[in-house]
């Protein structure tokens, strides 16, 4: 492994321009190189977003011309992986550059988790404010906010936030539009807060007098759950735990998209002088699918076709305000999702039987949730106009994690000692001047897979084949090793352990050595 310190060029520029790998531009002068000025960076994270669910990686019963734009200026990867196949350990292994299985209460988190990356913690965000970036965190976070979890005062302001975790600017969701509390959170305080309307929160007993989903089907005017989802209602919405308050700082759902572009773009526009780090992670396509009403009615998949829509125009909203600004060209953008895709997530909502042959997770086996390529396998698209030549696609073996360390090379960041253990620096792939694989990638899920180029690797795991509480999702536990030859033309269907015993013992031996912190 190419240790972090050891990699860090001895300038960005010289990392820009100094690598002589098959597409590399060659060496630029020290002169020329100096006048180039550090990107912005801007991360279009996704939510729940497939591997087969855009355009531009073929989906047919939807249109993302905005995404296929993007793509077309830089680089489609083809085995991007997240770290894991749930929303809140797949962001905190890619903030942190650690696997979120190395540290307990990193499971999918509740609206009034406490802040899971511990302020002490040197962030993504720190990566970039040390290199004199102005950073931000616009849309969903799912991280915990506050000193502790199920304590916090919402009317006041937060004691522990993102301002404590290297972000200038936040507005975000806490958790997701399906939890409560369903208001913003502006800077560590909500946003539009209502005095006239305190906010309690609870995900232990409901408030008195506060009807919810389970006994008010009636008052579920905009969506009923399918499985779950039975609380608080807000907008004729049913959440998962229980809320009272809130008044005019309450969510709609449907302006979820069009609140945070606007707050990106007003991002954008305030720190078009300096350069800045965005963390822009959308809403969409996670539950409730309820996009603005123009775009309705739109997509022959319905709501969840509707709602990639809806992702596709905030990428356009973003590209466009970059070129008004004048930055489109020096500025980094990665799109990814946080995980794989999922159908029916707990509400009525026909993405199962409007799907009309589309395949949200592509070739893949399994879904969000499934320890199977569906779980963790995603969209990465990186474009860099100034830097990274247009329409290449990569097939090269990389995972979110990495983009801590491959970022900290970008900015020529130095990292404390002890942090991002787990992220290696890749930058060279990910700007698509080599297409090396990375050895071997972990994925999380139910139990710990490893995944290289040629194999895949699941460990055995007690737990039910098929999820039994909602999600038709197969897990991909299995109660003995399992191997699948992923160059074989169909994806994980005929389980090979038995028939290569040396490549299980080769696999398990990685996953030994990765659990116990060794370096390679
Ligand atoms: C599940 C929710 C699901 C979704 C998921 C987290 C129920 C029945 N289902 O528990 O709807 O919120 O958690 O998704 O509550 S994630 O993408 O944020 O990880
Ligand atoms: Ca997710």
């Amino acid at each position: 492994m190419k240790s972090y310190v050891w990699l860090a060029c001895l300038s960005p520029l010289a990392c820009l321009a100094g690598t002589s790998v098959p597409g590399s531009k060659g060496r630029k002068s020290k002169n020329e190189a100096a006048s180039r000025k550090l990107p912005n960076v801007v991360f279009i994270y996704a939510d729940d977003l497939g591997y087969g669910d855009l355009e531009c990686y073929g989906a047919k019963n939807v249109q993302t011309p905005h995404v296929n734009r993007l793509a077309e200026s830089g680089i489609r990867f083809t085995n991007a992986h997240a770290a894991a196949a749930t929303s809140t350990p797949s962001r905190y292994a890619m903030l942190t550059g650690q696997y979120a299985w190395r540290v307990p209460g990193t499971e999918v988190a509740a609206g009034n988790a406490g802040m899971i990356i511990r302020p002490e913690t040197y962030t993504l965000a720190d990566v970039f404010k040390q290199a004199g970036y102005v950073t931000g965190a616009i849309g969903k976070w799912h991280l915990g906010l506050g000193d502790k979890s199920g304590t916090q005062d919402w009317n006041a302001p937060l004691p522990a936030a993102l301002g404590d975790l290297g972000f200038d600017y936040s507005y975000i969701m806490a958790a997701t539009a399906d939890r409560v509390p369903c208001v913003f959170i502006e800077n560590g305080k909500v946003a539009n807060y209502d005095p006239s309307a305190p906010i309690e929160v609870s995900y232990q007993k409901p408030f008195p007098g506060e009807p919810l989903g389970r006994d008010h089907p009636e008052l579920l005017y905009n969506m009923k759950h399918s499985h779950g989802h039975d609380m608080a209602i807000v907008n004729g919405i049913g959440r998962i735990g229980y809320m009272k308050g809130g008044g005019k700082a309450l969510w709609k759902d449907e302006n979820i998209a069009d609140s945070i572009t606007a707050h990106a773009l007003n991002f954008i526009r305030e720190n078009r002088d300096r350069p800045f780090f965005l963390y822009f992670a959308t809403n969409d396509v996670h539950v409730p699918r309820f996009p603005h009403e123009r775009f309705r009615g739109k997509n022959a998949m319905g709501l969840r076709g509707d709602a990639i829509v809806q992702f596709d125009w905030t990428v356009g909203q973003i590209l466009d305000a970059l070129d008004r600004a004048g930055l489109r060209e020096n500025t980094l953008i990665i799109l990814s999702s946080d995980n794989g895709p999922v159908v029916d997530d707990g509400y009525a909502d026909r993405a199962e039987e409007l799907l009309n042959g589309h395949r949200p997770a592509g070739p893949f086996r399994g879904n969000k949730y499934s320890a199977f390529e569906g779980g963790t396998a995603v969209p990465a698209i990186v474009s860099w106009p100034r830097e990274v030549p247009r329409a290449q696609t990569s097939d090269a073996l990389v995972s979110q994690i990495d983009w801590f360390a491959s970022m900290a090379a970008l900015v020529e960041g130095r990292l404390p000692k002890g942090s991002a253990p787990d992220s290696q620096d890749r930058l060279d792939t990910w700007l698509g001047r080599n297409r090396t694989d990375r050895p071997w990638v972990i994925e999380e899920a139910y139990t710990l897979s490893v995944r290289t180029k040629d194999w895949k690797y699941i460990d055995p795991n007690d737990g039910p084949v098929r999820i039994n509480w909602g999600p038709k999702v197969e897990t991909g536990n299995w109660k003995t090793p399992q191997l699948y030859d992923m160059r074989a033309g169909e994806y994980e269907r005929e389980n090979v352990a038995e028939k290569h015993p040396d490549v299980v013992y080769e696999m398990q031996g990685i996953l030994r050595r990765v659990r116990q912190g060794k370096k390679f």
